[in-house]
C-alpha cells in the first residue's frame, strides 16, 4: 500500500543503481552530484523519490533506502533505447550543449518520450498527498510538469534543468519544442544553473507561445510560472574532510612517486562525454609538448574519463578519437615507462578521486558547454593545502562563480594553452589567494543553499499567484 509524501523528487534515476547478479536483484548507492545534493534534501523531508533504476525491464517493488520512500519507474529495452539513448542523449542533450554535436532527430524517440513522460507523472500524482511540494529533475523529464499538473492540480510543481538551456534559434530545431516548451511551463518554478538559460526560456515562452511575462515571471493562462537562475553546487565538507584523512595525503604522494614524480602533474576528470572538451585538451597538451614548452617526464597529464552512455554512437565515436589522440601523443612523447599521458577509461571511487585531486598541480576543466560543472567544485574544496590551480572553461556554468580560476575560451586552442601555462607558473602567494577565494566562496554556496533556496522560492506564496 502506497504511503502518500508531502515530498516527492521526481529524477530519471533513482539515488540507487540496480544490479542483476547470481542470486537476483541488488541495489547499489549510485554516486554523483544530483543523488549528493537531494538525498539529504528527501531525507530531511521524509520524502519519496520517483525514478528508474538503471536496468531494463518491469519496475520492481518501491522500497525504503536510507529513509527515503523509493518507487521504482520500469524502463522496457525499446524505451531505454528512444527514450533515454535516442530522444533524451541524441537529440536534446546535443542541442541543449549548443549542438557542439549535431543532434540526431527520429519521430519514434518522440514518441517514447511521451510515453515515459506519462510514465513518471502517473508514478509522482499516486505518490504525492494532497498540496505536496513535487521537484522534477532534468531533461529527460521535461514534459512531466504540464502531465503532472493535468493529473494533480493541488501539488506544487518544481522543475531544475542541471544542463544548459539553449538560445532560440537553437531550441527551434527541436520536432517537440512546443510541447517540451508547454511541459516545463506546467511547473510553478523552473530553475536553471545560470540567468542566461532562465532568460533564453522566457523569451522562448513569448517567441514560440506568444506569452507575455514580467521579469521572469510568465504568464501562463493566469497562473504565474517563475523562471530563475539557482547554481547547483557540492557539499564541501564531503571533499575537505577526506583530503584531511592521513590515507588519502599518503595516496596522493603514491600518486606522484608512481607517476615518477613529475614536476608538473596535470589531472582531468571528466565523464567521457563530447560536451567535456578532451579532445580539446589533449590537443593542447600535444602542441606544448611539439613545441617544447612542456616536456617529460617533467610534465604528465592523467586523464580520467568515466564511461558514460556507450551505447549511442557518438560516445563511441568520442571514445575511439580520444584514444587515437592519447596514443598519438604518447607514442611521440612518451619514454621507456614514463607515459605522457596516462588514459584511465574506469570509475573511481571518491577517496582515489580525493587523493587525485590532492595529487594534481593543475586541473584541467575545459567543457565547450557544461551547465555548472562539479568536478571544478570539487577539486578547489579537496586543496586544503592551498596548492594547486583551476584552469577553468568560460562556458562552465561554474565560470560564473569560480573568478580566480584561470579562465579560457575553449573554442581557442591558443587561449587554452596560454591559461594552461599561466596555471603552471602561478606563484605560490598568487596561487594561495586564488584558492582561498573560491573555497570561502564554495562554504557559503554550498549545496544545502542551492536546495533551500529553491524551495524556499517554490513555497513561497506567490508561487501561487
Ligand atoms: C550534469 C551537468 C552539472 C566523475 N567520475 C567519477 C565520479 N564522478 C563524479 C564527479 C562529479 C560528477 O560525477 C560529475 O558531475 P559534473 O557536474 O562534472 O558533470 P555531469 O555528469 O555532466 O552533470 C553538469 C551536474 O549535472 C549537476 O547539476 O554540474 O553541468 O552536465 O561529482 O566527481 N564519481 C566517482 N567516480 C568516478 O570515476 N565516484
Amino acid at each position: 500500500m502506497t504511503k502518500r509524501s508531502d515530498f516527492v523528487v521526481v529524477a530519471n534515476r533513482l539515488p540507487v543503481d540496480e544490479e542483476a547478479t547470481v542470486e537476483g536483484r541488488r541495489w547499489r548507492a549510485s554516486p554523483g552530484g544530483l543523488v549528493t545534493a537531494l538525498c539529504p534534501v528527501a531525507r530531511a523531508h521524509r520524502g519519496a523519490w520517483v525514478g528508474w533504476g538503471g536496468a531494463a525491464g518491469p519496475a520492481p517493488d518501491p522500497f525504503d533506502h536510507d529513509g527515503i520512500q523509493l518507487y521504482p519507474v520500469g524502463l522496457s529495452s525499446a524505451d531505454v533505447e528512444c527514450f533515454y539513448e535516442g530522444q533524451s542523449n541524441s537529440t536534446i542533450w546535443p542541442l541543449y550543449h549548443d549542438a557542439v554535436e549535431p543532434p540526431a532527430f527520429d519521430r519514434t524517440w518522440g514518441d517514447a518520450y511521451r510515453t515515459v513522460n506519462a510514465r513518471f507523472a502517473d508514478a509522482a500524482a499516486g505518490v504525492a498527498a494532497r498540496g505536496a511540494t513535487v521537484w522534477i529533475h532534468d531533461y529527460q523529464l521535461q514534459l512531466v510538469p504540464a502531465m503532472l499538473r493535468a493529473r494533480r492540480p493541488d501539488l506544487r510543481i518544481g522543475f531544475f534543468l542541471h544542463i544548459p538551456f539553449p538560445p532560440i534559434e537553437l531550441f527551434m530545431q527541436m520536432p517537440l519544442r512546443a510541447e517540451i516548451l508547454r511541459g516545463l511551463l506546467g511547473a510553478d518554478l523552473v530553475g536553471f544553473q545560470q540567468k542566461l538559460a532562465a532568460q533564453n526560456f522566457v523569451r522562448l515562452a513569448r517567441h514560440l507561445l506568444g506569452l507575455r511575462y514580467r521579469g521572469t515571471t510568465i504568464d501562463v493562462d493566469g497562473r504565474g510560472v517563475r523562471a530563475g537562475a539557482f547554481p547547483i553546487s557540492i557539499d564541501p565538507k564531503e571533499m575537505e574532510q577526506l583530503a584531511a584523512t592521513e590515507e588519502i595525503k599518503a595516496r596522493a604522494r603514491q600518486i606522484r612517486t608512481e607517476l615518477g614524480n613529475p614536476k608538473t602533474l596535470i589531472l582531468g576528470v571528466d565523464r567521457l562525454d563530447y560536451t567535456k572538451g578532451i579532445e580539446l585538451r589533449l590537443g593542447a597538451f600535444r602542441e606544448l609538448l611539439e613545441d617544447g614548452t612542456l616536456t617529460v617526464p617533467e610534465t604528465t597529464l592523467v586523464q580520467v574519463a568515466t564511461p558514460s552512455r556507450e551505447r549511442v554512437e557518438h560516445y563511441d565515436m568520442l571514445r575511439t578519437r580520444v584514444e587515437r589522440e592519447v596514443g598519438r601523443i604518447n607514442g611521440d612523447f612518451s619514454r621507456v615507462g614514463i607515459p605522457a599521458v596516462h588514459y584511465l577509461h574506469q570509475s573511481y571511487s571518491r577517496p582515489e578521486l580525493a587523493a587525485l585531486y590532492c595529487a594534481a598541480d593543475v586541473m584541467m576543466v575545459t567543457p565547450l558547454r557544461d551547465g555548472m560543472n562539479l568536478v571544478a567544485k570539487e577539486y578547489i574544496a579537496a586543496r586544503i593545502d592551498q596548492g594547486g590551480a583551476l584552469v577553468l572553461s568560460e562556458f562552465a556554468g561554474a565560470a560564473n562563480e569560480l573568478r580566480h580560476a584561470f579562465l579560457c575560451n575553449p573554442h581557442d586552442p591558443d587561449a587554452v594553452k596560454e591559461a594552461l601555462l599561466r596555471a603552471i607558473g602561478v606563484g605560490r602567494a598568487d596561487g594561495r589567494r586564488r584558492m582561498q577565494i573560491m573555497q570561502r566562496y564554495l562554504r557559503a554556496h554550498d549545496v544545502d543553499r542551492w536546495a533551500r533556496s529553491f524551495l524556499e522560492i517554490l513555497q513561497a506564496p506567490e508561487a501561487h499567484e
